[in-house]
């Protein structure tokens, strides 16, 4: 200890001698030096500290809020990110439905009664494959059997990418994609004990080929080809409902056979045969418990901020959401230019649920038609109501705004500023109408180019249009079109008035 502190007595001694001999920069050198080194130990040990923790931790959170604000991430790919989706996690979903299981009891499991449509239509509309899903599950759901849905399948046409950007064919969308409810192997009422649609993957289990009755349609369909769609839908209950076999596949006749080869066929959709079916197909629990499926809610959600009303204030007390304001008007062209020729020549009627007798603007197919050919006036009359002209388009909105007004209970204000125009046309033309509306004091315009949607949205963006025009105040669509039909289906169901469903 004593020689300890006689070393240190010498230290400084020395150190002390060697300051005062020192010049003026060298000890402002050691000065730096001496102040640097305290500062660096100093910030050393309360870097280790909690506070000095604290502190790195907020300064680190205030450089990266700095560097956001300009950041750019780096291009890696030329489609923005819009390419088609692989729909990977929602078949996996639908893969673990929980009636995919041997073990459950009946109805379901490996004892149940099972029916696949193989004949189901594909590759054409979401809509002529959509009533044909909702039907053929009534048919299910009546027979007693499980109903064995599938995917999607476009018509190239249609699908909203580019063939170019398509890495995975053949094209389809899974079905939960499109819509919920039964028919897509969501739950049946409480009380019911009906069992629960599976997928067709499923069925390659449940229903092993060796254990399938296969009944081609032209077994069945020449017997009832033409009768009414209610004769049609009992014919096939009994059959499947009676027959003993535990797994039913229906196939398709040739088409050379049958241009149509479905349960309910092109034939039955497109003429009043199929109305005798509306009323307890209305009330089924396949109609009320279909629902809007998750992503299509929430394209919906999203893009709701478009609508709320941007005009001046009412003069009158008005709704406050902003669907109970809106006008819907389908505005069906691309394929239509060529297509409502083909109905004029062909003398069409207006397509299923936009025949019923009590919707206004019914559609009455004028005389003078022959064999694949129409005369020039009538043609002229069915194109009027097919592809009717911007001002004709305008002036019904407007006409049948006033007669929604005017059909509201005394003392009730319906008030519609708000316009949804739904398309498939893919040029600028509906910008001019959209102008023209704007003069005719509509301020509030959406039209399904500005919804923003992500791949996802995109592939079921058809969905999205629909589920915004079921909840329109009032919708104006095209008669011969299953997509406005199926529209106006759930609005029916809805319980939305008569007046409230317009046509061309
Ligand atoms: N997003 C969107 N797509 C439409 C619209 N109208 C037609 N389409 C597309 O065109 C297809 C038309 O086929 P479909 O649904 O069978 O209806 P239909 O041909 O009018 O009977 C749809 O499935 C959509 O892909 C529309 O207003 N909005
Ligand atoms: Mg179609």
């Amino acid at each position: 200890m004593v020689s300890l502190l006689r070393s240190l007595m010498v230290l400084r001694i020395h150190a002390t001698h060697r300051w005062q001999n020192a010049s003026k920069y060298t000890r402002r050198r050691w000065t730096f030096c001496g102040v640097t080194g305290f500062l660096t130990i100093f910030l050393f040990l309360y870097s280790l500290s909690n506070y000095g923790q604290q502190h790195i931790q907020r300064l680190k959170e205030i450089g990266s809020s700095y560097r956001q604000a300009d950041y750019k991430p780096p291009v890696v790919d030329s489609t923005n990110g819009d390419e088609p989706p692989s729909w990977e996690k929602l078949r996996k979903w639908e893969l673990d439905l929980p009636q995919h299981d041997l073990d459950l009891p009946y109805p379901e499991g490996r004892t149940g009664r099972y029916i696949y449509f193989r004949n189901q239509i594909q590759y054409l509309g979401w809509n002529n494959q959509l009533n044909e899903v909702l039907m053929n599950t009534f048919l299910a759901y009546k027979s007693k059997r499980t109903y064995v849905f599938q995917d999607y399948h476009w018509k190239v046409d249609y699908y909203p990418w580019p063939e170019s950007q398509v890495k995975d064919w053949p094209l389809r969308t899974p079905a939960n994609a499109l819509i919920s409810g039964p028919s897509v192997g969501g739950p049946w009422d409480p009380e019911d004990p009906a069992p629960r649609s599976v997928s067709d993957d499923w069925w390659d289990t449940v229903c092993p080929e060796k254990e399938r009755r296969i009944i081609n349609t032209r077994e069945v369909k020449p017997a009832i080809m033409w009768e009414n769609g209610e004769v049609i839908f009992n014919h096939w209950v009994k059959l499947l409902g009676e027959a003993t076999d535990r797994c039913i596949e229906i196939q398709a006749a040739d088409r050379e056979e049958d241009g149509f080869p479905q349960v309910f066929d092109l034939f039955l959709w497109g003429s009043d045969r199929i109305l005798p079916l509306w009323e307890s197909f209305r009330d089924s629990p396949v109609s009320r418990l279909l629902g809007t499926s998750p992503i299509v809610e929430a394209a919906v959600a999203k893009n709701e901020y478009l609508f709320v009303p941007r005009g001046p204030r009412p003069s009158v007390p008005a709704a406050r959401n902003p669907f109970d304001r809106m006008f819907a008007v389908h505005l069906r062209r691309g394929d239509y230019k060529d297509a409502c020729l083909g109905f004029a020549n062909w003398n069409s009627t207006f397509y299923s649920w936009n025949l019923l007798p009590f919707l206004p603007d019914r559609f009455i197919n004028p005389p003078g038609y022959t064999w694949g050919t129409n005369t020039p006036e009538n043609v002229e009359f069915f194109l009027k109501h097919c592809l009717p002209s911007d001002a004709s388009i305008v002036e019904q909105v407007n006409n049948a705004r006033s007669e929604y007004a005017a059909a509201g209970k005394p003392g009730e204000h319906r008030y519609l500023d708000v316009l949804f125009l739904l398309t498939n046309d893919k040029t600028s033309w509906v910008d001019g109408l959209k102008a023209m509306f704007k003069k005719h004091g509509w301020h509030t315009i959406v039209t399904t180019s500005d919804l923003e949607l992500d791949p996802w949205e995109k592939d079921v963006g058809m969905a999205v249009d629909m589920e915004i025009a079921r909840r329109a105040a009032v919708f104006l669509g095209n008669g011969w079109s299953s997509f406005t039909s199926n529209i106006n289906h759930r609005r029916l169901v809805d319980g939305k008035e008569p007046i409230s469903i317009r046509f061309y």
